[in-house]
């Protein structure tokens, strides 16, 4: 069975602003606003896998240019949870190619499921000094 997961979150942060303009007065002196506020940019594009990862996820901050633990030991069939704490964006990347993130932007995620027993290195491709490992047991 190989499921595999790859969540972000960015989740609706979009969606209240459009509401805000509605109780806006203009003042006496302005023409009234006829035509509506701008509408939504294109429904802000579904980024791949926006639901939040599962609860048990074991969590990888991305911070300072490491990620934090280096080193993650997890049962199999556990899913890793990156999110980038760096105002820069990172990605992580399967050292073998098996996984691979988009750039995360600051508080992004990126989650995925790891079935199979083994030791993953991974580093970003942005800063490749930048390494880490999951082991799977
Ligand atoms: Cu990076």
């Amino acid at each position: 069975m190989t499921r595999r997961t790859l969540l972000g979150a960015t989740g609706a942060a979009g969606a209240g602003l459009l509401l805000a303009a509605c109780g806006a007065r203009a003042p006496a002196s302005q023409p009234p606003l006829a035509a509506a506020p701008a509408p939504p940019p294109a429904a802000a594009p579904a980024r791949v896998g926006a639901a939040p990862p599962p609860a048990d996820a074991r969590p990888v901050e991305i911070k300072d240019f490491a990620f934090a633990p280096a080193t993650l030991t997890i049962p199999r069939g556990a899913t890793v949870s990156w999110l980038n704490r760096d105002a820069e964006p990172h990605t992580v990347v399967a050292n073998d190619g098996a996984f691979k993130s988009s750039a995360l932007d600051t508080d992004d995620r990126f989650a995925r499921r790891f079935d199979a027993a083994g030791t993953f290195p991974y580093h970003c491709s942005i800063h490749p000094h930048m390494t880490g490992t999951v082991v799977v047991q």
